[in-house]
């Protein structure tokens, strides 16, 4: 039996490294195995163009991401350099830029900038006086892409990633069709089926799926024979992946039950389609709720934003359907308390992670300390969302200090309520917040 603690400084050392020491299941990303392919080296792109191969990692990606992208457009705008002219650049020429403006010129306080630095750190590069960013890009062009996974996770102790398979992707999907097996054998990557445009807009979604051979109608009415063939599309890709969970992200004016005319289609694609075969299936159904897409669209991904969105909405969808489970996460601020004091309400609804424009230092103070408050371990503080597989260690390296800070406040609290906490009952938290409900929601 583990002793009860005194002291609050006991209490931050034993919670410091009970969190080094926690292996993490990172629930959302956009990373992917090496059997992927890398990207076309040096081909620009970027936006929402296609640039090859799948695996993002390396200096380069890190300074490209396109929250950085967004950046570097206020400090040289578009009349100075025209977005077309930025994404035609060579990758290297648009890392260049970014560094220069960011990081160079300018002091790299954001958030964004200072995940790249925590990377540089934690992998044991140091940036000199001069800024030399050909120096540190000669390390990273000695390393072996599996390999360099295989370190980064241990750096970041992230024991699993999950992906992020869109099926509607036509360079992801080809993959799929070509060679799923592979894709699929390396054990440190999970799939998930991602379908965003079954719900956000049928038509689209019922256009390609006619195309692919499924006979799902032209994307208006849906008649029975018409769901039996959409529910084949879903069980043949859940298959093929294996896939651990289904996703989707949609954006803040989505309602269950729909309002407007144009999303009826959509709702029973997700009345009929995909909750029913999630169930039978015994597999979570992801909503990310509040990204607005496009809203400066020559940016591509960094143009991308956010919007408050209706959480009665996912009320009524847990009542309407107990058998399914569903994981949600909402993009703005103002949506969080909400979404907490539902998740109290039902059993069938895991909140998970600070999302995107959430997924930042104070942001992820605010809501865990909010989470812990309304629904005690009971929930998944953070995924990392990463796009480029250095990110895993930043992303987690920062929010595991500020879950980490407002847990020592809880566990102070206790302490001054003398409750005998032990050591043992904190590691039993960390493993659950960091892993294990993730884990237990899966097989519920
Ligand atoms: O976080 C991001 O990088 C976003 O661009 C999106 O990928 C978002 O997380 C999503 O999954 O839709
Ligand atoms: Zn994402």
């Amino acid at each position: 039996m583990s002793k009860v603690f005194s002291s609050r400084p006991a209490i931050e050392k034993s919670v410091a490294k009970l969190l080094r020491d926690q292996p993490i299941i990172d629930m959302h990303t956009h990373l992917y195995p090496p059997s992927f392919g890398t990207p076309v080296p040096n081909c620009g792109g970027g936006g929402k163009t296609d640039r090859g191969g799948l695996l993002l990692w390396g200096l380069d990606e890190l300074l490209t991401y396109h929250y950085l992208v967004a950046e570097v457009f206020r400090v040289v705008p578009a009349t100075e350099l025209a977005y077309e002219a930025f994404w035609k650049m060579p990758k290297t020429a648009q890392a260049d830029h970014v560094w220069k403006h960011l990081f160079v010129e300018r002091t790299p306080l954001s958030e964004a900038c200072r995940g790249v630095l925590t990377c540089l750190e934690l992998l044991g590069l140091d940036v000199d006086r001069k800024k030399d960013l050909a120096r540190l890009r000669k390390w990273f062009t000695r390393q072996d892409p599996d390999k360099y996974i295989d370190r980064v996770m241990e750096l970041s102790h992230v024991e699993s990633i999950t992906m992020t398979n869109n099926v509607f992707d036509d360079n992801e999907r080809g993959r799929w069709l070509k060679d799923a097996a592979s894709l699929r054998s390396d054990s440190r990557f999970k799939t998930v089926l991602r379908i965003d445009p079954i719900l956000g807009n049928w038509q689209t979604a019922a256009g390609k799926l006619s195309a692919w051979g499924y006979a799902v109608g032209d994307g208006r009415a849906l008649s029975a024979a018409n769901i039996e063939e959409g529910q084949r599309f879903l069980h043949d890709w859940l298959d093929r992946q294996q896939a651990i969970y289904t996703a989707l992200s949609i954006g803040p004016s989505w309602r269950y039950p729909a309002e407007a005319d144009h999303a009826q289609a959509g709702q029973i694609a997700l009345e009929k389609m995909i909750l029913p075969v999630l169930a039978q299936r015994k597999l979570p159904f992801a909503m990310m709720i509040g990204s607005v897409r496009g809203v400066n669209a020559a940016l591509g991904d960094a143009g991308d934003s956010l919007g408050k969105a209706d959480v009665s909405s996912v009320a009524r969808l847990c009542v309407a359907f107990p058998q399914n489970k569903f994981f949600i996460t909402m993009l703005a601020r103002e949506n969080q308390h909400e979404l907490c004091v539902t998740a109290r309400k039902f059993g069938n609804l895991m909140i998970f992670g600070c999302w995107w424009f959430l997924n930042n230092p104070s942001l992820i103070e605010e809501i865990t300390r909010m989470r812990l408050e309304l629904l005690g371990t009971s929930m998944i503080p953070q995924h990392s969302d990463s796009r480029v597989l250095d990110q895993l260690l930043y992303k987690w390296e920062h929010s595991r200090t500020m879950i980490g800070k407002v847990l020592v406040d809880k566990y102070a609290d206790l302490l001054e309520a003398e409750w005998p906490l032990t050591e043992g009952d904190i590691k039993a938290d960390v493993e659950r917040l960091f892993k294990g409900n993730f884990e237990e929601f899966l097989v519920r």
